[in-house]
């Protein structure tokens, strides 16, 4: 019997109760080697499913939009961050975008206070100097970090994460909160974070003593942080990044590490993922992730329904709860 369910074609794999639910409703074509799809695969998708669930290695560019005819109605993307996919040459090829914020605030708000105190407290350092048998054994000068409690935070974007990053450090940690956005939440909602606000992003970055990254990346936010800005940072604060590599100039932030401009950097994202500046790797002080913010099965499972929730939507015909586009 032919199968007149929706095409559902999935670039890469997805937590197998995702994968489950996909291939009861639909015809889904999965990515059992879960190798990332060539951009003319990605194309071959857009022209012969009725919906694409993309993820961030996917680059959704204006060349493989471009493709015609389109089948696909809707693009449903696992992921928050949207910077893989041109919104505008979606729109003009009538595709949907959708994401799946929410679900995964909590988690890459976790990673970011992860990075913060193996940051501070030097613990990348730690456990490599364990794994290499150069433990010598306790002494009351070793490893010393900075003490996290008291210290200043300035959190750059102030959305979901950023937010939740703010409730996290202040209420768990006892940290001071500065926070810059160019549209920030209201007054109250400050207020009720404990976030002092900043009216620049310069004033932010000469007052604190972390440094954490929760923009989207965009046209506006690409190298927010250059040259210039590291060189504002104090010689002692660390600069986190949970957000996305294309927010910092890495060969400029290697530079400023190794002349002692700033004291470390937490990186879970990079600006050519999967390579990693080269410098970077070099450098004790710096604690290095492979994009992990969202990786819980938890929260990999609830990106996965919502991105089935939204594609559902648009093959029903009803509007979906993410689109972006
Ligand atoms: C995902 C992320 O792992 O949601 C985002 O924007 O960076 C991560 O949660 C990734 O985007 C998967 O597509």
């Amino acid at each position: 019997m032919p199968d007149d369910r929706p095409v559902v074609r999935v670039t890469r794999r997805l937590p197998e109760e995702v994968e489950r639910e996909l291939s009861v409703a639909f015809d889904a074509r999965l990515n059992a080697s879960d190798e990332a799809l060539t951009a003319d695969e990605l194309r071959e998708a857009l022209a012969s499913a009725d919906a694409v669930v993309g993820t961030v290695t996917d680059r959704f560019d204006a060349a493989v939009l471009g493709v015609r005819p389109i089948r696909a109605r809707v693009l449903a993307s696992f992921g928050v961050g949207v910077d893989h996919v041109d919104l505008d040459a979606a729109r003009a090829a009538g595709l949907v975008v959708t994401n799946t914020p929410d679900v995964l605030t909590d988690c890459t708000a976790d990673l970011a206070l992860a990075l913060l105190l193996m940051t501070l407290r030097r613990l990348g350092e730690g456990e490599r100097q364990l794994r290499a048998g150069e433990w010598t054994g306790w002494r009351p000068t070793h490893l010393m970090g900075r003490r996290v409690t008291g210290r200043t935070l300035g959190i750059v974007g102030l959305g979901r994460i950023g937010q939740a990053v703010a409730h996290r450090a202040g209420a768990g940690f006892g940290m001071r909160l500065l926070g810059y956005d160019p549209r920030p939440p209201e007054a109250a909602r400050l207020a009720e974070l404990g976030i002092e606000r900043c009216d620049t992003l310069d004033d932010l970055l000469a007052r604190a003593d972390v440094v954490s990254l929760h923009c989207p990346a965009t046209e506006d936010t690409r190298h927010l942080i250059d040259a210039r800005r590291l060189a504002l940072m104090r010689p002692d604060a660390v600069l986190i990044n949970t957000a996305r590599g294309s927010v910092v100039d890495e060969a400029a932030l290697a530079r400023a590490l190794r002349e002692g401009q700033l004291a470390g950097a937490g990186l879970d994202v990079y600006e050519r993922e999967p390579s990693v500046t080269a410098a970077l790797l070099e450098l004790e002080r710096v604690v290095l992730l492979p994009h992990l913010g969202s990786a819980t099965v938890e929260t990999r499972v609830a990106m996965g329904r919502r991105a089935v929730e939204n594609l559902r939507a648009v093959l029903a015909g009803r509007p979906p709860r993410d689109r972006v586009a």
